[in-house]
């Protein structure tokens, strides 16, 4: 069974964070395992109850994944500090061969502040060179690029080929609407690759981030080819907000479990 490690914020309410990802490892039948950056406990109101771990529980963590088990993949989430990148950017150079997704986790579905604002450049000169893909949404894509993008392909493209100059291993943005459908673009120095499928008019979409990018992250351990994993996590996620759960107030969860249980 292939071990599979995220390193993000732990996010109370279920939906989203190391809670989404651990879900979703289990949905893709890969052995799912956690370092806690950071504890959110408030999604709905302010940024209040945003509580920082320190590097040293971090890298404590992160020892006893790779020293006990081992990794064959890794997903990176919430780091919101430039303490905590640099401390990850350094432990990620002990498993250089192991594949790493990083999804650049900025702001929650209800606003949270999830990245310091002094930490994206930090993000973008130790983190992302090390990254195989980075999974960016548009405005991820226009904090990295410190500029607007326009929801037309072409502009579309030449975003994800500035990004791809970051130097990640490749880039899929997440462009969201374009003509009613939700739309991603790949590059990875070689052809560039549109993704579609249909949009879902719901507001219940908390954690869908996390979900694709822990799906795609299970699939790339299993071996599965990147555009392969692409589209399995896309029919992924899309069923979870397909199904999502409106419970109690604000936005509600993808449901992690809809593609398994093949409620249509
Ligand atoms: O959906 C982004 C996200 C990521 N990680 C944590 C979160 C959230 C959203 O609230 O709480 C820990």
């Amino acid at each position: 069974m292939k071990r599979v490690v995220t390193i993000a914020g732990s996010a109370a309410q279920g939906s989203a964070g190391i809670q989404a990802d651990l879900k979703t490892f289990q949905e893709r039948d890969v052995y799912g395992m956690s370092v806690i950056t950071a504890t959110v406990a408030n999604n709905s109101r302010t940024d209040e109850g945003i509580f920082i771990r320190e590097t040293k529980e971090i890298e404590a963590q992160f020892h006893a994944v790779n020293e006990m088990v081992g990794i064959d993949a890794v997903k990176i989430g919430m780091l919101f500090s430039k303490e905590i990148i640099l401390k990850v950017s350094e432990l990620l150079k002990t498993v250089p061969e192991v594949p790493k997704i990083i999804d650049p986790v900025m702001i929650g579905k209800m606003g949270s502040q999830l990245l310091a604002d002094d930490a994206i450049e930090v993000l973008k000169k130790y983190l992302i060179p090390q990254a195989t893909l980075i999974t960016p949404n548009r405005l991820e894509a226009e904090k990295l690029l410190g500029r607007k993008i326009f929801s037309e392909l072409d502009d579309l493209e030449r975003a994800t080929k500035e990004l791809y100059a970051l130097n990640p291993g490749s880039v899929l943005l997440k462009a969201g609407e374009v003509d009613g459908q939700a739309i991603d673009v790949f590059y990875d120095g070689e052809a560039l690759k549109i993704f579609e499928m249909p949009l879902i008019d719901t507001i219940h979409t908390s954690g869908a981030g996390c979900t694709f990018a822990a799906c795609l992250t299970a699939e790339v351990a299993k071996g599965v080819e990147m555009a392969g994993a692409i589209q399995i996590s896309k029919q992924f996620v899309h069923a979870a907000i397909k199904h999502s759960l409106a419970f109690g107030k604000g936005v509600g969860s993808v449901r992690h479990g809809a593609l398994r249980q093949m409620i249509d």
